[in-house]
């Protein structure tokens, strides 16, 4: 900024000299309200998809973080924004800050504040409807009646019948007025607009002082008379010559009365404590009503324990624990059962001697009925991790199994072909081989049974309560099964396999 103008700005801030103040400041029975449904400002005004919260706008209009453009400067265009909340109070505050920009000496044709009745459409007064029914403040930039008196603020109430007289710059209608050059200013310009006690007052900031209550008085017209309740709006319109008509603040305050606030706020604590009364006498009857039923039908007033009708969620988790290990304990008995099975048809079979014991534990199948607690979790825990460990060598037990079968197999095949040759039998490396397997699943089915062992002694399951048939499969279950399929296979697979072998040797 250039220094003369500096100096013109402080020169011009010190003659001025006048201050704003806040009706609420100067009157002390007020209290001061942001409206914030009837207000937009930067630096976010808008929203991503280019609406305006709260309001509407059209026409040339175009809203950004930073303001709404109501024209650009072009000819012949007309722009609006409109509240889509109503003004209903008796006294309030606008406080407008915007911008009038043209590269002409000269601008047009201005811009308009409403407050009104209904939202304004489209038309011919600065962008908006004539015969409007309520409040038009004009920023008349354009001087039709060449009487060197714009740009000029004019305040103008319409009944809803008078059509503005563009000629004239409607000077017989307006009820008040400044003349202010506020185009092309350096800072924004900013209106307060006051509406106390029906007497309206405009205060304005032209736009050379950052000083923000450095406001001078423009108007004020008592006994306005204006609508009860009313839209807000912003129009703009440019004609032959154009602006840049931009708003970059619109905030709006209301004014409320303190007594009449205070006797609002008794009358509504009355009316709170006059329901608290209703409900609490309500509430006496109520318990007046169970006690008098319960006196006169002593057998329909059983008690009800909801901790023996209701399942705890601590309860219902453990109980699924608890079935899932009663589960893999019922599979592992299952397995311990077929592989003694199967050891007892292998020494059968091979003849390799007699009177070994079948090792078929006794199984405790008693569940307690005491429901376990937080100690028997931590029991459970290392139950599985033992079950784990136990299955985990059972894999590897049963890797070696395989790679047994598989020799045996192979030496199997190698004697066919040597009976077909006419050779002798040797029967020793068929007695070793299924010795080895023979120890192979007695160690299976010795780790299943310490498995089985752990599991009743170290868990205690609770008395369930129709858990009887319940289709969870474990995932310990589903190897365990896997596990006894494949053993069942290869034993079958190999004792076939000898069984022909012995029926072509005695052939
Ligand atoms: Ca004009
Ligand atoms: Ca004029």
């Amino acid at each position: 900024m250039n220094f003369y103008l500096s100096i013109f700005i402080i020169l011009y801030s010190v003659a001025c000299g006048f201050t704003y103040t806040d009706p609420s400041v100067t009157n002390s029975n007020l209290v001061k309200r942001f409206e914030y449904k009837l207000s937009f400002k930067g630096p976010t005004l808008a929203f991503k998809d280019g609406s305006v919260p709260f309001w509407s706008f059209g026409g040339s209009a175009i809203a950004s973080d930073e303001q709404v453009r109501i024209t650009p400067s072009i000819r012949s265009q007309r722009g609006w924004i409109w509240s889509k909340n109503t003004l209903s109070v008796d006294h309030w505050l606008l406080d407008v800050k915007l911008r009038v920009t043209g590269r002409g000496r000269v601008g047009a044709d201005g811009m308009a504040i409403w407050f009104t009745e209904t939202p304004g459409v489209e038309g011919t007064v600065f962008g908006s409807n004539d015969q409007w029914k309520g409040l038009g403040i004009f920023l008349d930039s354009f001087d039709n009646d060449a009487l060197q008196n714009n740009p000029i603020i004019a305040v103008m109430v319409n009944d809803g019948t008078q059509s503005y007289d563009h000629q004239h710059d409607g000077s017989s209608q307006i009820q008040g007025s400044c003349i202010k050059d506020f185009r092309n200013k350096p800072f924004p310009i900013r209106l307060k607009i006051e509406y106390i006690n029906q007497g309206l007052t405009i205060y304005i900031n032209n736009g050379i002082s950052l000083d923000d209550n450095a406001f001078e008085l423009c108007t004020h017209i008592d006994q306005i008379g204006l609508p009860k309740n009313g839209y807000l709006g912003v129009t703009a319109a440019t004609g032959g010559l154009a602006d840049d008509h931009d708003v970059l603040e619109f905030l709006t305050h209301t004014f409320s009365d303190r007594q009449a606030l205070a006797q609002n706020q008794e009358t509504t604590h009355e009316q709170a404590k006059k329901y608290q009364d209703e409900y609490e006498k309500y509430e006496r009857e109520l318990e007046q009503q169970q006690a008098d039923f319960r006196k006169d039908h002593p057998e329909a007033t059983t008690s009800i324990n909801e901790q023996q009708v209701f399942e705890t969620e601590y309860d219902r988790e453990f109980r699924v624990i608890l079935e899932g290990q009663d589960q893999i304990r019922l599979s592992l008995t299952t397995i311990d059962r077929k592989m003694a099975e199967l050891l007892g048809r292998i020494e059968r079979i091979a003849s390799s001697g007699s009177g070994q014991p079948s090792g078929v534990a006794g199984l405790g199948s008693n569940i307690p009925d005491d429901v376990a607690r937080v100690q028997d979790i931590n029991r459970v825990i290392n139950a599985n991790t033992d079950m784990t460990r136990t299955i985990q060598n059972f894999g590897q037990s049963l890797t070696d199994l395989q790679q047994k079968v598989n020799n045996l197999q192979t030496n199997l095949n190698n004697k066919q072909h040597d009976v077909t040759g006419q050779q002798p039998v040797d029967s020793n490396v068929d007695s070793k081989a299924f010795n080895e397997l023979r120890d192979t699943i007695q160690q299976i089915k010795s780790e299943t049974n310490i498995l089985l062992q752990k599991i009743p002694d170290q868990v205690k399951c609770p008395t369930v309560v129709s858990t009887g048939d319940s289709s969870c499969l474990g995932s310990y279950t589903f190897f365990v099964i896997i596990a006894l399929q494949l053993v069942i296979f290869i034993g079958y697979f190999t004792f076939k396999n000898r069984q022909d072998h012995f029926s072509r040797k005695y052939l």
